[in-house]
């Protein structure tokens, strides 16, 4: 990519320093990178003391057998006790831990004592069902507190907990349970989306018609639907757990005793078990949770709107904000129901202070229009976070101003289900941030961009971002698959871990992530990002999203084909393609410019908001469309593909 579209990216040449009031009174300051630096272990030891321990650790890292780390191995805890009972225990039973949110209205305040009453009734449940630490459990559950339960009661007992989207087929979730050997299978007659039920536990009945080894389904009743039941097999979650005792004694674990399994899709073949163990997770996940969102447990109200399904849900709904003793919002529906305020609405009902999101969902949101946010009081919100794919500038600025009144600041997260917490990010308090870039690895975390060589490249250029050093939340393994662990992640550059993604350095050394490598496009010879592409044309006032891919063509190698979706008043024309094309010209130059731009009504992603741009190649490419299991909304592509002419037939 040429150094004149980094410039473009950047022509901004906006910066925000931190709120002088956060910034005082700052979790982390400046002199954590320092500290971190000097001494990058020691640093961490230091921060596995924010955890509490039944054996202390005294090592730190293992690293005689790279790539398969081992952070604190000698020590020994039990996550659930740190993310339930240590706080009780401190005298804050009486503190909110979950504020529900059901979509319909319904509601409940869960404190941290009846938490661990919940969470210890349910680990009695699983012992009962036969469940014993090192099993795996699935899970498949809506946006309820049951999930969270669920979760921290699989980790009380030292099961490991696989999590499954619920919005997979029963294919995907048959050949996940079928990978962890899952023994037990947590789920829910259904959840509410849209303003209906919509039922989860037929795709269990069906998936459990393809594996063996599952011994029960434990079902929780959350929308009163018929079920079918399988006598012997299926369980009531609210009939088991309501005859245990709220007496259960957490057992300490090893540090490495495998916590989750999380599969991950990437971009295609079999998916991927993630593995993640205690400690260190716990460790960089606390820490993460408490440097990057400034979060003051006694007064701050959290809300994290990722799903559970998703490693976000995972490491900021569930570990990071337990762990550090947050109140938090769960929110069970879809952000337009009933109406497209509800987002704020929420915010304004509980005082929301720390929002995390994802670039997809602010981009909807202005799609909507300023006027909906502008109805709610949002003057509680302090520090805006974002995750899940590069901020495209103009989304940071509209969240910045339209949700946090042109003044908190937003931090934008890069990280992985495979790096289990934050790896690049601003810190609040610290960071004079610039919109678009995640900036800076955080203190403890090194990163850098490297080019085809593994050289690392000067300020002002770009390539492939790499980890340099390991991490406590580092993935382990693949489940199963050590092999495939070293061949994915430590093959590319010898001794580094290497993400996947592209990204820029820019004058300053702080970091622009550019998107996955594999969806870079080759057009006549010159690399061109998708990110920058999109990032373009959604800069032009008519669109609202978008998503680029390279299509192969015969004269320049690849040709550049877009999918835009409008905002409310524009309407598709001749003149507005030509005026978009124009547009990306005048942004990147000529060579950016797309071959083909369709107009469509939405757009294929993932749980978390990820656009799946192989089906979209499939389109452009006149081809039947691939696998299409991890869709978030699996009837958009028929959607896609009715609102649009046969291939072929466009120039
Ligand atoms: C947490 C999560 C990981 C991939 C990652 C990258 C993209 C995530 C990002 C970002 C730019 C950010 N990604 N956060 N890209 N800026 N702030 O998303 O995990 O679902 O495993 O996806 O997401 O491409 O490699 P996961």
């Amino acid at each position: 990519m040429s150094n004149e579209s980094l410039a473009n990216l950047l022509k901004e040449e906006r910066r925000f320093a931190p709120p002088a009031e956060l910034a005082a009174a700052a979790n982390v300051t400046a002199a954590a990178y320092a500290q971190a630096s000097e001494d990058r272990l020691g640093f961490w030891a230091e921060q596995a003391r924010r955890l509490t321990w039944a054996v202390e650790p005294t090592e730190t890292l293992d690293w005689s057998n790279p790539p398969f780390a081992k952070w604190f191995a000698d020590g020994k805890l039990n996550v659930a006790y740190n993310c339930v009972d240590r706080h009780v225990e401190a005298g804050n039973g009486d503190r909110v831990a979950i504020h529900f949110e059901g979509e319909p209205g319904d509601g409940r305040s869960i404190t941290y004592a009846q938490l661990k009453d919940e969470v210890s009734q349910a680990a009695n449940a699983l012992l009962e069902l036969g469940v014993r630490k090192g099993d795996r459990v699935a899970v498949y559950l809506p946006m309820i507190a049951e999930a969270v339960v669920a979760i921290l009661a699989c980790a009380r007992i030292g099961a490991t907990h696989s999590v499954v989207f619920g919005g997979f087929s029963a294919d995907a979730v048959a050949s996940r349970i079928q990978d962890a050997q899952a023994k037990l299978v947590i789920t829910a007659d259904g959840g509410y989306r849209r303003g209906k039920p919509s039922a989860l536990k037929p795709a269990i009945d069906e998936a459990l018609t393809k594996v063996d080894g599952v011994e029960h389904v434990l079902v929780v009743r959350r929308t009163g639907q018929e079920v079918s039941w399988t006598e012997g097999r299926d369980v009531w979650w609210h009939e088991l757990t309501a005859r245990q005792s709220t007496e259960h004694t957490p057992e300490a674990h090893d540090a490495e005793h495998p916590l989750f399994i999380l599969y991950t899709s990437g971009t295609t073949g079999k998916p991927k078990g993630i593995l993640h163990t205690s400690g260190g997770y716990l460790t960089q996940a606390s820490y993460t949770h408490h440097a990057v969102f400034d979060l003051k447990p006694e007064s701050d109200v959290y809300w994290c709107t990722a799903d559970i399904g998703w490693v976000t849900g995972h490491s900021y709904i569930v570990y990071g904000p337990l762990s550090n003793g947050a109140t938090q919002v769960i929110y069970e529906g879809t952000p337009d129901t009933p109406h497209q305020g509800r987002f704020w609405e929420i915010v304004q009902k509980y005082g929301v202070t720390i929002l995390y999101t994802a670039p997809t969902a602010i981009r909807t949101f202005m799609k909507w229009g300023d006027d909906i946010p502008a109805k709610f009081d949002l003057s509680s919100l302090r520090v805006l976070g974002s995750v899940g794919e590069p901020i495209n500038p103009e989304a940071w600025i509209w969240y910045r101003d339209h949700i946090g009144a042109g003044k908190a600041p937003i931090v934008d997260t890069w990280w992985q289900t495979e790096t289990g917490a934050m790896m690049i990010s601003p810190l609040p308090g610290v960071t004079e941030t610039k919109p678009g870039s995640a900036q800076r690895a955080l203190p403890g975390i090194a990163a850098t961009v490297v080019d085809d060589e593994a050289r690392e490249v000067p300020n002002g250029s770009g390539g492939y971002l790499v980890l340099t050093e390991p991490w406590p939340s580092m993935l382990r393994t693949i489940w199963g698959d050590d092999q495939r662990y070293i061949d994915t992640y430590w093959s590319r550059f010898e001794g580094r871990y290497f993400a996947g993604d592209g990204a820029k350095k820019d004058e300053d050394g702080d970091i622009w992530l550019l998107g996955r490598v594999d969806d870079v496009m080759l057009v006549s010879g010159h690399n061109i990002s998708t990110t920058e592409v999109e990032s373009a044309l959604v800069g032009h006032p008519s669109v609202a999203e978008s998503a680029v891919v390279g299509a192969t063509d015969a004269t320049t190698g690849q040709a550049i084909v877009a999918f835009v979706i409008l905002r409310g008043t524009a309407t598709d024309s001749p003149e507005l393609v030509e005026e978009l094309r124009a547009h990306v010209g005048r942004t990147l130059g000529p060579i950016a410019k797309p071959k083909q731009i369709k107009v469509v009504g939405e757009l294929p992603k993932t749980r978390s908001g990820k656009i799946m741009r192989r089906l979209l190649r499939d389109i452009a490419e006149g081809r039947e469309i691939g696998d299409t299991t991890t869709l978030a909304d699996s009837t958009v592509m028929n959607l896609i593909q009715a609102q649009l002419p046969p291939a072929g037939s466009e120039s």
